[in-house]
């Protein structure tokens, strides 16, 4: 377990911000063009929402070559937030960049938010809120809905409702909402999105988790949070912040690595906390704060040929793992699927038909992608592969499901794409005994 004290390199500057009631921490890396207009909103929302609270934000960076740091130093002072907003805040913001450490030799976005809570907890902050620096959408009034439910409501994790376009958050879509949903019995809609609020107490808790991996350390950390939070027991709600516009990311050619943090995380923490999840049936609500919005997130490009060409080169490249972490049945199926997205490929480039075209019929069902799911949860519990050699196993599974996905919400209006997604996660709760009987018949 990495040390959870705050490092010595930056315990004196953190001495000299005293203490604060109230802390935004921005995780950063390359992020000059927009991280700017994220501290000003953040500033903002501290000064117009929070004027009685004594208000700090720190920006945690990986080190960025262009200049990621500096702006977040040089961006406009507190006092122009406090003219534009005719506020006077009783306490002046305090405001810091650092080059957080590494976590075991690995830095990522969970090592700069381990550092975010090491200050968070120095400072004996009330509430952390974390927002991303790649955000369009932010306005302050996201410090006030994230922070607001730990203040006002005795919350203790606030995790973000949001409005995304159908083709953004496929990881989200796809595992991290149906599996936490249908594991946890809970209906948390973004349970990875980046943009969230913390109470003190589960601030400490989160550093005093014997559970830190390199995982973690990197993208993993979003679900990390978000399991630790429930099966700690603590009180968890959702917020609606409206549309999240951030920089854009194409599924097939972004998202492996992540997927492979991500998925490595929620299937490592399936056997963590057995005990919270193996009793639980079908799901409920969780709390919402906040307005509705109605607003829609601009449309993002996402290259689905690309897509069916990596599931299918899973049929060589990982299809020794597949022989050993799918059941016979779903293994069949998946192997047709792969044939059959190597052929629309084939003749979308041969004929030079659109993929759309060549792909027609495609149709990854939502019951097979619930099983292959659980059966990784099973190739995990039964320790039949390592983790990273099942999850690497997983992404082209994962890009044949998104395809999927995309060629069957390509016409639909975004309230249908939601319905598709609600769909998949009823699919998962319910396989979720094929997971329970299995698992219980192995564990027994
Ligand atoms: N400190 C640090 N921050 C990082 C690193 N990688 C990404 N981040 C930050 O983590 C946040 C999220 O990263 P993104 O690349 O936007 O991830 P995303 O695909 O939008 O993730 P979702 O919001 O879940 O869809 C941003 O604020 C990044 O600057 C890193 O290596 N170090
Ligand atoms: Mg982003």
């Amino acid at each position: 377990m990495p040390d959870a004290a705050l490092p010595e390199s930056l315990r004196a500057e953190v001495q000299r911000l005293g203490k604060a009631d109230m802390m935004v921490g921005i995780p950063s890396f390359k992020n000059a063009q927009t991280i700017g207009y994220v501290v000003r909103a953040a500033h903002a929302g501290l000064v117009q929402y929070f004027p009685d609270l004594r208000p700090v934000i720190i920006n945690a960076d990986a080190g960025s070559p262009d200049g990621t740091q500096r702006v977040v130093v040089e961006t406009e002072p507190p006092d122009y937030i406090e003219e534009i907003l005719l506020v006077r805040p009783q306490n002046t913001l305090k405001r810091m960049s650092l080059t957080y450490p590494e976590v075991d030799g690995v830095g990522g976005k969970g090592a700069a938010l381990r550092t975010i809570f090491q200050i968070a907890r120095a400072l004996e902050v009330k509430a952390l809120v974390v927002v991303d620096s790649d955000l369009r959408s932010i306005v302050p009034e996201w410090i006030e809905l994230l922070a607001g439910p730990i203040l006002k409501g005795g919350f203790d994790y606030v995790a973000p409702l949001y409005s995304r376009y159908k083709y953004d958050g496929t990881i989200t879509n796809t595992v991290t909402y149906p599996l936490t949903r249908a594991l946890y019995g809970l209906r948390i809609r973004q349970p990875i999105g980046g943009d969230f609020g913390v109470s003190g107490d589960l601030i400490r808790h989160f550093l005093e988790q014997d559970d830190w991996t390199a995982e973690v350390s990197k993208f993993g950390i979003d679900i990390w949070m978000t399991t630790s939070a429930i099966s700690g027991g603590f009180a968890v709600c959702q917020t609606r912040l409206g549309a999240k516009v951030h920089d854009p990311k194409d599924p097939g050619a972004d998202l492996g690595p992540m997927f492979s943090q991500v998925v490595g995380t929620i299937l490592r923490l399936t056997r963590r906390h057995a005990e919270r999840w193996l009793d639980v049936q079908g799901s409920h609500d969780v709390p919402a704060y906040g307005f509705e919005r109605v607003i829609d997130p601009p449309p993002l490009k996402v290259d689905v040929l690309r897509l069916l060409e990596e599931f299918s080169k899973g049929r060589l490249n990982v299809g020794e793992e597949w022989e050993t972490a799918l059941s016979g049945e779903n293994r069949g199926v998946v192997i047709a699927l792969a044939d059959e997205a190597a052929g629309a490929v084939d003749r979308a480039l041969r004929a030079d038909r659109s993929v759309e075209a060549a792909a027609g019929g495609f149709h990854f069902a939502d019951e097979l992608w619930a099983r292959i799911i659980y059966d990784a949860v099973l190739a995990h519990h039964d320790e039949r592969l390592p983790l990273d050699r099942l999850v690497a196993a997983l992404v082209p599974l994962y890009f044949g499901r998104v395809a999927s996905l995309i060629l069957e919400t390509r016409e639909l209006t975004s309230d249908q794409a939601e319905a598709y997604v609600e769909r998949q996660a009823r699919a998962f709760e319910l396989a979720k005994p094929y997971l329970v009987s299995r698992w219980s018949a192995s564990a027994a």
